[in-house]
């Protein structure tokens, strides 16, 4: 009687403590943003693959924080690549007060949403965006963890003037902040190098006929052209430079271009293999964790891998270590700790500018060879 009496109470007081630690598991929103409709929605859910993998990862290592077990939620909103949504997706974050957010993809979206954060006081980590401007306002709440246009734009000149001796070259731009800043850093850069741009035209991140363009720029007999853009565009426009004869015209354009998808959207096109893109980063080959992180993204999301996912899996990473240095997951708290960041992630071991740029951005260079990128460096 005695032994069932001891049991009982036993058992109430496992009950009442499993209670109180499952009471005492708090749920931490982490925000994502980037177009997952429309026609960059393949950049989109790979960036969002690469939350989703880090939360997974966080809640396998059952993190405690303020003396609380933590579990992370992604809150994945679309922003369709379009500025206003990109505003919009934003006050719904923090609306929703999630403790961070990872994005977005766009420079176009990231740069008018940077401001929306810094107001409701959310730290953000874009692992895409690169245009610099996006860090000129100094807000203490935004952050990038790629290399930005102003080293891509400039690696891609050098490499055209210094290793392959190029002397004429288009721009095209799309006239997105992107796409207009990369070109303009390429241009001023190629100028310096001695090189000559025959001619400038532009497009929009929606078009998808080139013909006009690339026989005005055919006229002009370049060596190579350089697209400011993202592949939706780039795709076409190099089945359209086949058509057109220009089949010995290098290609050269930024990370925006430098996918897996634009072998798909090049359609066996034979200029896919006059391609030369950069991306703000080392290679997967040479990323500290790179390649064992790639086999284990590979298994759960097959066929979606781009280029931005592990920037986005280290940007989670990078928002929960400062909330583990603050020892809080409220942003008021930890946000100050992110400049002080020092960490070492899959990517490299990312550290802060006073203005939240990357410490020492490293870029490489890719070209596509048999329809797969290859790096150059
Ligand atoms: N970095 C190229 C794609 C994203 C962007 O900056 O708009």
């Amino acid at each position: 009687m005695q032994l069932k009496l001891k049991l009982t109470i036993a058992s109430a007081a496992a009950a009442v403590a499993g209670l109180a630690a499952a009471q005492d598991v708090q749920v931490v929103k982490i925000g994502h943003v980037a177009p997952i409709s429309g026609a960059q929605a393949h950049y989109g859910k790979d960036n969002e693959n690469g939350v989703r993998m880090a939360i997974e990862d966080l809640n396998a290592q059952n993190v405690v924080i303020g003396g609380k077990r933590i579990r992370f939620e992604i809150q994945a909103e679309d922003d369709a690549a379009d500025p206003k949504q990109g505003t919009a997706a934003a006050q719904k974050l923090c609306d929703a007060k999630v403790a961070g957010v990872v994005g977005h993809l766009n420079s176009g979206t990231t740069i008018p949403a940077s401001k929306v954060y810094n107001d409701c006081g959310i730290p953000h980590i874009t692992g895409a965006a690169t245009n610099p401007n996006l860090t000129k306002p100094g807000y203490k709440t935004t952050y990038r963890i790629i290399a930005n246009d102003n080293a891509l734009g400039a690696g891609l000149a050098f490499y055209a003037a210094d290793a392959l001796k190029l002397k004429r070259v288009a721009v095209i731009d799309d006239r997105t902040a992107y796409g207009q800043g990369v070109a303009e850093v390429f241009k001023r850069t190629a100028l310096s190098k001695g090189m000559t741009v025959v001619d400038e035209q532009f497009t929009t991140d929606k078009a998808t006929d080139f013909m006009a363009i690339l026989t005005a720029v055919k006229a002009k007999n370049p060596d190579a052209i350089f697209f400011g853009g993202m592949d939706p565009q780039a795709g076409p426009m190099l089945r359209q430079m086949e058509q057109l004869g220009l089949g010995n015209v290098k290609f050269f354009g930024g990370d925006g271009i430098c996918t897996s998808e634009i072998a798909k959207l090049a359609a066996g096109a034979k200029t896919l293999g006059n391609v030369v893109c950069a991306e703000g980063g080392a290679s997967l080959a040479k990323m500290p964790g790179g390649e064992a992180w790639k086999k284990r993204y590979d298994a759960k999301y097959p066929n979606q891998f781009q280029v931005y996912s592990p920037y986005t899996y280290d940007a989670t990473f990078v928002l929960v270590d400062a909330m583990k240095r603050a020892n809080s997951v409220d942003p008021k708290v930890y946000t100050p700790r992110l400049i002080q960041t020092n960490f070492k992630g899959v990517t490299t071991t990312i550290a802060f500018e006073p203005n939240g740029e990357l410490k020492n951005p490293s870029i490489t260079l890719y070209v596509y060879k048999d329809g797969k990128k290859s790096a150059l460096n």
